[in-house]
């Protein structure tokens, strides 16, 4: 028996490798250094910089995953969603640029893509030289992405484009946006295709306005027969399982990423209660805020642990979609009700861009919701233990 470590009540850290860890705190002093002196400022003028994706990628926290030979750093599925965890805790919308890069862009050139396709997108997508962004949803399909109307007409050497994406991270500063549509030559089926920046008939108007994830841009895909070029089609990639395969990965590094939030909210009350005095105490001293307190603590050493079993199960190849969806939902959900107590537990300033659980809360509110939302994934996980799909 030993005393309980508060912050770490199930010993994370011994459970993780010397390589992950190594690669933990790596990422944590960079995103204590580098990153959380912008993010006041970047959410407030609703601004990202780019030079962010070129300092993770020579952090080499860009499709971590992937191996060396085309510039990755082959790291475990856990030291991802490390990474993740330590991304989010300065901010959900700098978190969203690195898994659209990493999962959503890297993983199906990797997964889908050709031979020349890998060679001449993966390293300088690694590098954060090449920008990317994934469009899937379009204004009239968002939980149901089947219904997409996005469409590839087959013409010589290639394939026009036609189609709307809406709420598309990074686009406005992408090179290339990976686009899914479906595609008269192949069945209907849906395919995906890389279309780059400057093609002809494509923009990327910014959605601006955003209340939540304002340190993250955010765009449309406009295609207007925009010309694709035959080596631009992902090969292997046909059906919805194409993109699915995609969300998979980066709501896995999600799940861990919200836990990265809830932990910044969780100590900041801890030490603002501590340090806060009403009738002549701590805040910390009243049952009320303890309690509070211990739901925090517990929820967020349930779900990192859960995270953790998961990215081992990645590792070994024993995971299941459904598991993906069951931790990304809860820990989202775990999250977004943690930082709405903090809010609360800050009083009034709880409510300052100074104390900064308010944009941690704000933020939550989209990451509930993208990459599936809270009730889809409820829904996922309903169909695979009854047999019926309830959508
Ligand atoms: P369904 O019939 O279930 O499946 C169609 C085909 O896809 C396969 N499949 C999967 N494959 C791999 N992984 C998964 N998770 C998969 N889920 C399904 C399935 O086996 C089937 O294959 P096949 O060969 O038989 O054709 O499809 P459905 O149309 O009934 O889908 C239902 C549902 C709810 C599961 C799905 O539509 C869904 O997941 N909706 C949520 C949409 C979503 O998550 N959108 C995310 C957009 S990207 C984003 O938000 C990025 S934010 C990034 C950031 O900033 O961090
Ligand atoms: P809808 O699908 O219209 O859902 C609205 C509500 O209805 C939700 O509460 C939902 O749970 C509920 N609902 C839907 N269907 C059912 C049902 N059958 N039964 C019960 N309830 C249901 N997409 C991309 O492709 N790429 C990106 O990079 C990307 N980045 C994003 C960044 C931001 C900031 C945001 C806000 C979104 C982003 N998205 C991206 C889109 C995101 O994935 C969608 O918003 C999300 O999938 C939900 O779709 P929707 O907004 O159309 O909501």
């Amino acid at each position: 028996m030993r005393p309980m470590t508060w912050e770490d009540p199930f010993l994370l850290d011994e459970q993780l490798t010397d390589e992950e860890r190594m690669i933990r705190d790596a990422a944590r002093q960079y995103c204590e250094e580098r990153l959380s002196p912008r993010v006041i400022a970047g959410y407030a003028e609703e601004s990202f910089d780019p030079e962010i994706l070129r300092e993770m990628g020579e952090m080499g926290l860009l499709g971590a995953t992937l191996p060396a030979e085309y510039g990755c750093a082959g790291a475990s599925h856990v030291a991802y969603g490390l990474v993740a965890r330590e991304v989010e805790r300065i901010d959900s919308g700098y978190r969203s640029a690195m898994s659209v890069q990493s999962s959503l862009v890297m993983h199906p050139i990797f997964t889908f893509g050709s031979e020349e396709q890998k060679q001449r997108f993966l390293p300088r997508l690694a590098s954060g030289e090449l920008i990317g962004c994934f469009g899937l949803t379009e204004p009239d399909a968002g939980s149901d992405p089947g219904s997409m109307l996005t469409r590839a007409r087959k013409v010589d050497g290639g394939y026009l484009l036609s189609g709307q994406k809406m709420w598309i991270t990074n686009s406005p500063i992408a090179d290339l946006a990976i686009v899914w549509a479906r595609s008269d030559a192949h069945e209907g089926k849906i395919k995906g295709f890389i279309v780059e920046r400057g093609t002809q008939g494509f923009s990327a108007p910014t959605i601006k306005g955003k209340q939540s994830l304002r340190a993250s841009i955010t765009g449309e895909l406009v295609l207007d027969d925009a010309f694709v070029p035959d080596v631009n089609l992902l090969p292997g990639a046909s059906g919805l399982g194409g993109p699915f395969s995609c969300l998979n990965k980066a709501r896995y590094g999600i799940a861990w990423g919200v836990m990265g939030a809830a932990e910044f909210c969780w100590q900041a009350s801890r030490r603002y209660t501590l340090d806060r005095k009403q009738f002549g105490r701590p805040l910390a001293a009243t049952q009320l805020v303890q309690l509070k307190l211990a739901n925090m603590q517990t929820e967020i050493a349930l779900g990192l642990q859960a995270a953790l079993r998961v990215g081992r199960m990645m590792d070994e190849g024993s995971w299941s979609p459904e598991v993906v969806s069951l931790i990304k939902r809860n820990n989202c959900g775990k999250a977004l009700d943690i930082a709405r107590v903090a809010r609360d537990m800050h009083g009034g300033n709880g409510i300052s861009e100074e104390f900064q659980v308010i944009r941690h809360m704000i933020n939550l509110e989209t990451v509930n919701t993208y990459e599936g939302t809270h009730d889809i994934h409820g829904l996922i996980l309903g169909r695979a233990q009854t047999g019926l799909a309830a959508f």
